[in-house]
C-alpha cells in the first residue's frame, strides 16, 4: 500500500479543544506561573506530527479557557458539540483536550449524556506546552491512538493520561502537581501500549446509549450546590444558597457522609422548603451505607461533584425522592 493510500484509510478523529494546561504557556520552561488555554488547536496538533501516522485528525476549537471557569452551561455546550460530531458518518472517534481541574466533571457528564458508542476520549496535561518535559503532546498522541481504535467503542467517555485509560464513571484528579494526577478507586480500564489501547476491564454501570440522559434534550441544568463539611460548621451557606433558589445541596461529609447533629433543625427547614439534601463522602472512595437519614438522599460511591451532576440530571426528569435515590444506586 502506498503512503497516501494508507493515510486515506486511517480512522478520522476530531480533536475538540477547550483550553487547560495542555494548551498553556509560560515565560519559563522550568516552572512558575503560566496561563492556561492560550495555544490554539492547530498549534496543539502541530506539536505532535506523529498523529498523522495513526489517524486523519481534524481540529475543532470550542473553548480556550481554564477549566476552573467551566459552568453547567459550558458542560452542556461541550456535550452537544461532541454529540453532533459523533452523529457524523465521517467521524470515527473524538478527543477532547481539557484542563485537569474539572476534567472529571466533564468526563462524567458526557459519560452519562452522550448517545453514541464511538470512542470519546478526554486528555489533558499537568505541565504547560512550553515546559521542559511537557506531558501534553504524548497524552494527546495516546488519546488519539485510543480514539482511533474500534476496541475503545462502547465504553463511555474515557480519559487518557500518563499512559493509562480511565473510565469517565470514576476518574478523579488526586494529585495537584504530578503527571499521574488522575486516578480511580477502581484502577484504570487499561493502558496504552504499542500505539493502541490494551483493556482489562469495562464499566458495568449504564452510560451513553444505556443511560436515561441525553444532553441534546436538556435546555439547562437545575442549580445544585455542594457544601463541604468542616468542624463547627453552621447552615449560613445552605441558607444563602436556598435564598438564591438552589434545588438541592450536596453535603460533602466526613466518612460515610456524616453531618453534625446540631444542624438537624436547619436540615429540616431546608427540606420543608423543598430543597433536596444529599449525603456524600469526602473520602474519595467506598459505598455509603444503605440506611438513609430521614429525608436525605444518599450517594452510593459517587464523589460530591459527581453527585451534584447526577442529581441535576435527575431533576430534569423527576421530582420523586425514590426515583432520585435510584439514580445513585444505578449509575
Ligand atoms: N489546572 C490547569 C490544568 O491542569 C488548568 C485547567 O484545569 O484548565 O489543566
Amino acid at each position: 500500500m502506498t503512503m497516501s493510500a494508507r493515510s486515506a484509510s486511517l480512522p478520522r478523529v476530531v480533536v475538540v479543544t477547550t483550553g487547560g494546561t495542555i494548551a498553556g504557556a509560560s515565560s519559563s520552561s522550568t516552572g512558575g506561573a503560566y496561563t492556561a488555554g492560550v495555544l490554539g488547536a492547530d498549534a496543539l496538533l502541530a506539536a505532535v506530527p506523529e498523529l498523522s501516522q495513526v489517524a486523519r485528525v481534524q481540529a475543532e476549537p470550542l473553548f480556550a479557557m481554564d477549566s476552573a471557569d467551566f459552568t453547567d452551561v459550558h458542560l452542556l455546550q461541550l456535550a452537544r458539540r461532541v454529540a453532533a460530531l459523533a452523529q457524523r458518518a465521517d467521524v470515527d472517534g473524538i478527543v477532547i483536550t481539557h484542563g485537569t481541574d474539572t476534567l472529571e466533571d466533564s468526563a462524567y457528564f458526557l459519560h452519562l449524556t452522550l448517545k453514541t458508542a464511538k470512542p470519546v476520549v478526554f486528555t489533558a496535561a499537568m505541565r504547560p506546552a512550553t515546559a521542559l518535559g511537557a506531558d501534553g503532546p504524548r497524552n494527546l498522541y495516546e488519546a488519539v491512538c485510543v480514539a482511533a481504535c474500534p476496541r475503545a467503542a462502547g465504553l463511555g467517555a474515557l480519559v487518557v493520561m500518563n499512559g493509562a485509560i480511565w473510565s469517565g464513571r470514576d476518574v478523579i484528579k488526586r494529585d495537584a502537581a504530578q503527571v499521574h494526577a488522575v486516578q480511580s478507586p477502581y484502577g484504570p480500564l487499561g493502558w496504552v501500549a504499542d500505539g493502541g489501547p490494551r483493556f482489562y476491564r469495562a464499566p458495568c454501570r449504564p452510560h451513553t446509549l444505556a443511560s436515561a440522559f441525553d444532553a441534546t434534550a436538556i435546555q439547562a441544568l437545575p442549580p445544585v450546590a455542594v457544601v463541604a463539611a468542616y468542624g463547627g460548621m453552621d447552615a449560613t451557606a445552605h441558607e444563602a444558597l436556598a435564598a438564591r433558589g438552589v434545588r438541592a445541596i450536596v453535603h460533602a461529609g466526613w466518612g460515610t457522609g456524616t453531618a453534625p447533629a446540631a444542624l438537624a433543625p436547619a436540615w429540616a427547614r431546608l427540606q420543608a422548603a423543598g430543597i433536596w439534601l444529599v449525603r456524600t463522602s469526602r473520602t474519595g472512595s467506598g459505598p455509603l451505607p444503605r440506611e438513609r437519614s430521614p429525608g436525605w438522599l444518599c450517594a452510593d460511591d459517587q464523589s460530591p461533584s459527581q453527585a451534584r451532576l447526577l442529581l441535576a440530571l435527575g431533576l430534569t426528569q423527576t421530582q420523586q425522592g425514590a426515583a432520585l435515590q435510584a439514580l445513585f444506586d444505578r449509575y
